[in-house]
Order: C-alpha cells, then sequence, then structure tokens
C-alpha cells in the first residue's frame, strides 16, 4: 500500500469558544458551559482557565461549583453550537473531498497529494487553522500522520491551539511515552487492567505479547495491539449524505490507454453530476484521484472562479488535471477517481451563465430524467460510449 496521509482536526474547548466567539467578554476566563450552579447537570466543556482549577467533561456542576466557584456557568445552545459546527465542517470540505465528520467538532481529512497545491501538508494545516480561526475565531487543534488514529492522538497532545507532524515511520515512537489512556478506546477499565500488569505507557503496551493480551481482552486485543503500535488501516470515509461527492474505478489492468482513461473519468463526471443534482448542490472544488502502477497515489485539485453542477465542467477540469498526472508520472495507471467538496446550495447565480452553460444545464437535467426512468446506461455520451468497449 502506498503511504497515506491523515489529518485529525479538533476544535478547543468547543461549546465554550463558541461562547466565547459570540461573546468576547468570556474570553481568558473560567467559563463552563453545561447547566446552572445550583443545577445537577454535568460539565459539557470547562475553558482551559476552568480546566486549572480541575473542572473536566461530564463532571458534576455542584464539583465544579466547590472547585471554582468564580466560574462563569452557561447552560449551552446546543442549536448554535450545530451551526457553527456545519460551517467548520464546509471549511474542511473546502480543502479536501476526503472527508469524514466525527461528532461535532472533529474529523478526519485524507490529504494524501495535497502537499502539492500548499507547499507541504504543515502548510495546508496552518491554513486550516487561519480559515477557521479567521471564519469561527475558534481555534483548531491538528494531527498529521500516516493514519487516523495516530493522527488523532497527535491532534490532543497538540492542543491547545497545536500542530504535531508525526513523521512517517516515527509513529510507535510518537506514542510510545505516553499514559495508555492517551489510545482511543481505552478506558478506565482497561487502564486498570493494564496497570494490573504493570502495564503504564503506549510503549509498554506496543512491546506486550499478543498472546498475552489475547487472554485478558479477546477480540478487542487485535486493535489494541496494532494501535499501540501505530497502525491503524481504518480508511478515512466520507459519510453517505457528504459534503463531497466522489467515485473511482481500479482498472483490471495498469493502463495508459487515454480513450479508456478519459472514458471512465466522463462517466465519473457524470454520476458525480447527477448526483450534485439530485442534492441540488454546486461546487466550486474539483479534484482527481490517480493511482499508479507501483501504488503511488495522488490527488490533485482545481477550484472554478464560479459554481457548478455541470458534468461536462467537472469531466473538462477533471481531464485537465489527469493530463498533467500523465505528463509528470508516465507509469500506467491502476485507478482513476474524480470528487467534489465545498458543496453548496445554488445561488441566484443564473444570470452570471451565458447561454451556452445554461443549455447546458437544461440538457443535463433531461438527460437525468431519461436516467431516472431507464437507468443510468440509457444514455451514453461521445466518451462514456467508448467504455462498452472494454
Ligand atoms: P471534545 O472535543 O472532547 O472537547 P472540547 O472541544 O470541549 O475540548 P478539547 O479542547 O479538549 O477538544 O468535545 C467537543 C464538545 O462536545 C465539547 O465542547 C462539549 C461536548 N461534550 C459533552 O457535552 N460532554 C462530554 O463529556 C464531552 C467529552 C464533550
Ligand atoms: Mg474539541
Amino acid at each position: 500500500m502506498s503511504q497515506r496521509i491523515t489529518m485529525h482536526i479538533d476544535l478547543d474547548t468547543f461549546f465554550v469558544s463558541v461562547e466565547q466567539a459570540d461573546n468576547p467578554e468570556l474570553k481568558g476566563k473560567p467559563v463552563v458551559v453545561g447547566g446552572k450552579p445550583g443545577g445537577r447537570g454535568v460539565v459539557a466543556t470547562a475553558s482551559y482557565e476552568a480546566r486549572a482549577f480541575g473542572l473536566h467533561s461530564a463532571m458534576p456542576i455542584a464539583t465544579a461549583v466547590r472547585l471554582c466557584p468564580q466560574a462563569i456557568f452557561i447552560e449551552g445552545n446546543y442549536s448554535r453550537y450545530a451551526e457553527v459546527s456545519k460551517k467548520f465542517m464546509a471549511i474542511l470540505a473546502d480543502f479536501s473531498p476526503f472527508l469524514e465528520p466525527m461528532g461535532l467538532d472533529e474529523a478526519y481529512l485524507d490529504v494524501t497529494g495535497f502537499e502539492s497545491l500548499h507547499g507541504t501538508i504543515r502548510q495546508m494545516a496552518i491554513k486550516i487553522k487561519q480559515r477557521v480561526k479567521e471564519d469561527l475565531r475558534i481555534n483548531a487543534s491538528i494531527g498529521i500522520a500516516s493514519c487516523k488514529v495516530v493522527a488523532k492522538v497527535a491532534s490532543d497532545e497538540s492542543k491547545p491551539d497545536g500542530l504535531i507532524e508525526v513523521p512517517s515511520g516515527g509513529e510507535a515512537a510518537f506514542l510510545a511515552p505516553l499514559a495508555i489512556r492517551k489510545l482511543p478506546g481505552v478506558g478506565k477499565k482497561t487502564e486498570q487492567v493494564l496497570a494490573g500488569l504493570g502495564i503504564h505507557t503506549i510503549g509498554q503496551l506496543a512491546r506486550m505479547p499478543l498472546p498475552a493480551l489475547k487472554s485478558r481482552f479477546g477480540a478487542f486485543s487485535d486493535m489494541l495491539y496494532r494501535h499501540a503500535n501505530g497502525i491503524d488501516n481504518n480508511p478515512v470515509t466520507p459519510p453517505g449524505e457528504a459534503k463531497s461527492i466522489s467515485r473511482e474505478t481500479t482498472f483490471e489492468e495498469d493502463t495508459h490507454d487515454i480513450v479508456l482513461l478519459s472514458g471512465t473519468l466522463r462517466y465519473q463526471a457524470e454520476r458525480v453530476g447527477a448526483d450534485l443534482r439530485e442534492l441540488g448542490k454546486q461546487t466550486k472544488c474539483i479534484s482527481i484521484k490517480v493511482r499508479y502502477a507501483d501504488f503511488t497515489t495522488i490527488t490533485r485539485q482545481s477550484t472554478l472562479p464560479q459554481m457548478t453542477d455541470l458534468d461536462q465542467i467537472i469531466y473538462q477540469t477533471g481531464y485537465n488535471l489527469l493530463q498533467k498526472a500523465i505528463a509528470t508520472n508516465r507509469q500506467a495507471i491502476r485507478l482513476v477517481g474524480i470528487g467534489v467538496s465545498g458543496l453548496s446550495q445554488p445561488g441566484n447565480q443564473l444570470s452570471l451563465m451565458d447561454n451556452a452553460e445554461q443549455r447546458l444545464g437544461k440538457l443535463n437535467k433531461a438527460v437525468d430524467r431519461i436516467r431516472d426512468k431507464y437507468g443510468f446506461g440509457a444514455i451514453q455520451t461521445g466518451r462514456t460510449i467508448q467504455l462498452k468497449h472494454f
């Protein structure tokens, strides 16, 4: 497998940060979201100033009041947090269509190959942090690593307002000195059992023989062992109802054939375009993915001056990127894919489109209707029809 690069982005003290962004007077103060003093609720989150007094998520409010009576307690406004979360995910989707949101304030991005757009992946992470700060007035912490679990631990370790890049091959060494508890999925119980065995750090866990782990943790051991060693094969998986849409195809045999490549890309662009129109969304951000015969995988992205949901424009943009990819690496191609991200509802931009685009828009809608009725294969365009021969 080729080397992947994964980013984990997590907003700092999320609920509190939203309150502070909406009311800057709260900045720099001990703030708790999660119920009024005297109530029976628990702390949802606490600012770093409040954490300094020992406050943390899930602590009963009564305890929090006792430890830090001067804290400002706010009940919180979940719909407001959901609204900010949506904006946060939209920012991330602008950077890569390979986005997997986790809850409200964190997400994984597959950024393999994106260094070409930003200089380095670290530079890309800095840009994401800046965008989040400018648009939302919230700090994001970011971990960069070859897999999800290490990226997540890295973003946690980097807090607050941090950025940690774990070099490829250095995963196990990065995790080794950290407390067992830092490993996602390790709760109090696992921690206690391991402590009973004299295991306190992730490094000690990584060196434990698998059979010894199996006798105590059963089916959970394999994952525990892999994660402790910085190995996680779970890919970043964009959800179905995504902020991005993509299609990819692996060829039966690696190919140089531009007719097959462009025909496949055209077919994928038509599927992506049909999905966009069905969702009522448009995009400015088009990317392609190319995996070469030696499994090196690149993604290339292009930003359009104007939103579109047209197959022809998605295809043409993707094809230009593909041609550049072919020009820079002459190997045969194993996989090609196309994706769109940063989706949004079309504004009232019809007047900006020229006549040709308006006509294409109508044509695409008519094709969608026929395909709805008779299936996707009912209409073949000039390029996809060539695929029939393969
Ligand atoms: P987290 O990302 O776990 O925490 P956080 O953003 O508050 O702080 P950090 O800087 O350490 O990332 O959770 C995100 C939000 O989810 C958090 O702001 C409030 C909510 N939450 C709860 O309501 N209860 C909980 O027990 C936790 C952990 C979080
Ligand atoms: Mg957070």
